[in-house]
């Protein structure tokens, strides 16, 4: 079999290559076992310049190669244009984005400086799949150097309506580039209608027939497994007896303004203040790990939550209560898979997002004979594998409160119904579908 060669902003580090991964390296497991590979990308360090040569790890069939980011590059590449201009205008926050010529100039550059560095490591008959929005250009700058491969490319988040992301300058210049890719994959038939349209636009016709959506998904069995393993286990029982019999409600997100965390937090507080029987009854545990948090508008962020959870607990606690448990610590998974188990609420808002595997790690992680609920967002690109969840508007916290109060009052036949609906995709369309399915499209692509 050829080899796969994955190119992504960030290759994952020597420690989170096991079993503690998360993220792509989950999703890219059932790939990366079945042939050689090599991983390109940035190494996550910060050097005085961009390095011209990558360094190479080997584990097993795998070889990482990584460039460190010049100083200068960093700011410009990845806070500036990548979480500065792309990733607002992605999410539908045209407001929060800031646009500077010398940023978008050093995005470019970068991806100039991964396609040379990358170029000389290729064989003729690698398969490349290039992802998400730092690497929008990467394969044209390939194509460029000569590269004749099968090159794919995947946007893990949103594609916006073609008129918002095209008020972002420059904007006809990114779809250009998406041109040079056999296969162009979003998550959602809504990302992909406005993709093709936008690339309709700017005359790409050819290419928007190439963009397809695959939902990414999980490895069901392994999280649910996970997550059996967890309980008994001591981390999770000091937990389950601080609860005290009290209904747990869990959210598990980034700390990232996409996920609707104030909105989230204000729908708790109303549940408690408009519906008075859950109180003393109901704890919500909120994991928000700290992300981003060189970027001003992610320290604004954290500051207004640290104020929404002194708010809700100051009016609502009592000496042996705290409704509201907040943590910016990262968890371990196999420990949030126990915590997931026991939650009788999954609480899943974002105000976009491109897939969100929170909710399918939550509904996986579900004793079936005593299922919790999962309230989400109408705006997770979830929504469509997760029919039985109780759909919110995020933006609307009196909505969130009314679905908690449904969620915890909900019978056991009901829940055990509505999650039956949603397991039956989590685990039909999981991690490995959606690998097989993008590459199956990719390396069909140049056949046809
Ligand atoms: P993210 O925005 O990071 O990903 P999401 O899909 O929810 O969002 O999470 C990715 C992974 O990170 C999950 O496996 C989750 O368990 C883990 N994770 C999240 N919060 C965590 C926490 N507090 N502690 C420990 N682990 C945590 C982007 C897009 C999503 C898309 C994914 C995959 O924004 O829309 O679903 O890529 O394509």
């Amino acid at each position: 079999m050829n080899r796969l060669v994955i190119v992504a902003n960030r290759v994952p580090n020597p420690g989170e290559r096991g079993a503690t991964a998360g993220g792509l390296a989950v999703a890219l497991k059932d790939a990366l076992a079945k042939r050689e590979a090599l991983w390109f990308g940035w190494s996550g360090q910060i050097a005085e310049a961009t390095a011209a040569d990558p360094v190479e790890t080997r584990i097993g069939r795998i070889t990482y190669a990584t460039l460190d980011l010049g100083r200068e590059d960093h700011r410009r590449y990845y806070l500036g244009f990548s979480n500065g201009s792309l990733w607002p205008t992605l999410h539908y926050r045209l407001g929060l984005a800031v646009f500077a010529r010398e940023d978008h100039a050093g995005y470019r550059a970068v991806n100039a400086a991964f396609a040379a560095a990358l170029a000389p490591m290729l064989r003729p008959d690698d398969t490349i799949w290039a992802h998400d929005f730092h690497l929008f250009p990467v394969g044209a700058a390939l194509r460029a150097l000569g590269c004749r491969q099968r090159i794919g490319f995947f946007l893990h988040v949103p594609f916006p309506p073609a008129g918002l992301f095209c008020a972002l300058p420059r904007a006809a210049e990114l779809l250009t580039d998406l041109a040079a890719y056999d296969v162009i994959g979003v998550q959602t038939e809504d990302d992909a209608v406005n993709l093709r349209a936008a690339l309709a636009g700017v005359g790409q016709e050819e290419a928007a027939a190439r963009v397809h959506a695959f939902p990414i998904g999980i490895e069901a069995e392994a999280f649910t497994t996970l997550a059996e393993k967890a309980i008994g286990k001591r981390e999770t029982e000091r937990f389950r007896q601080s609860l005290v019999d009290r209904a747990l409600i869990i959210g598990v997100d980034r700390l990232d303004y996409t996920k609707g965390l104030p909105q989230r937090f204000c729908g708790y507080g109303q549940l408690l203040a408009r519906f008075k029987t859950h109180r003393s009854k109901v704890t919500y545990l909120q994991v928000a790990p700290v992300s981003r948090g060189d970027v001003a508008q992610y320290r604004a962020l954290r500051r207004e939550l640290d104020e929404w959870v002194g708010r809700i607990n100051g009016q609502h606690a009592e000496p042996d209560w705290a409704p509201l448990r907040y943590m910016t610590r990262a968890v371990a998974r196999p420990v949030l898979a126990g915590f997931m188990r026991m939650a009788r609420v999954g609480l899943v808002t974002p105000l976009r997002d491109g897939m969100n595997l929170v909710a399918k790690e939550y509904v996986a992680a579900q004793d079936p004979e005593d299922p919790g609920v999962l309230v989400l967002s109408r705006f997770a690109g979830a929504v469509a594998q997760l029919p039985g969840a109780l759909l919110v508007n995020p933006l609307d916290p009196d909505e969130i409160a009314e679905a908690l109060d449904q969620a915890l009052t909900m019978k056991p036949a009901e829940r055990k119904a509505r999650w039956e609906e949603c397991i039956v995709s989590v685990r039909r369309d999981g991690a490995r579908a959606w690998c097989r399915e993008f590459l199956s499209r990719l390396e069909g692509a140049n056949d046809a």
